[in-house]
């Protein structure tokens, strides 16, 4: 069962979003691409209450990109991003969705952000996506979306943990930092994360 997850490409995540990812506008089309190889397709939605402690709006005195320790762990404030039932929390549109099987959703709990499309960043509270998976008898996972070195890195090393085989398709994502992205991906590739692109699809 080849199955890829496409990680949180919601429109705040574009180019001229809040939170926009550079050039996470051109994977649309590489993930259209994309989506003809796999049998199975699931998505992950971030999607946040609008008071979310994630948000430096919700903090006096803290603007975007500060960082605190936010009950006990560490959190970078973000802009105000992926509203539960705002446009921007939306999957872009133009993405084929008609083979997305199902759509799990992050970030629900005010208190704790939750990056990776498994679990809360106290990796406490389980999405049941790794639970679906395991009933469809999935083994390998690929993996897309935004950002590369957030919410794609900690799902990736989250879906190793879970005793998946997993693959990053880099060309149908991207990073929020990209001058960070060689670490991260030396990071990955430790933890027995693969790197491919998708035109190594075909091959397989
Ligand atoms: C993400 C920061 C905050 C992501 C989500 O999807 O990578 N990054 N919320
Ligand atoms: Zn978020």
């Amino acid at each position: 069962m080849k199955t890829l997850v496409l990680i949180d490409v919601q429109n705040d995540f574009m180019p001229g979003g809040p939170l926009e990812v550079p050039e996470g506008n051109l994977i649309i089309p590489v993930i259209n691409n994309c989506l003809g190889y796999f049998d199975l397709v699931v998505a992950t939605q971030d999607w946040h209450p609008k008071n979310h402690k994630s948000f430096a709006s919700d903090h006096l005195n803290k603007k975007p990109f500060d960082r605190i320790i936010l009950n006990g762990i560490h959190q970078t404030l973000w802009p105000d991003h992926c509203i539960q039932r705002t446009r921007g929390a939306e999957l872009h549109e133009d993405i084929h969705s008609e083979r997305i099987a199902a759509i799990f959703r992050k970030g629900m709990d005010t208190e704790v952000d939750s990056y990776s499309g498994f679990y809360d960043n106290n990796h406490q509270l389980s999405t049941g996506l790794s639970g679906y998976l395991k009933e469809k008898g999935v083994s390998e996972i690929y993996f897309c979306g935004l950002a590369a070195d957030i919410c794609v890195y900690y799902s990736m090393l989250d879906a190793v943990l879970e005793g998946f085989s997993a693959t990053l398709i880099e060309d149908a994502s991207r990073p929020l930092y990209l001058e960070k992205f060689d670490d991260i991906k030396c990071e990955i590739a430790k933890h027995g994360v693969h790197i491919i692109t998708s035109s190594e699809l075909l091959d397989r």
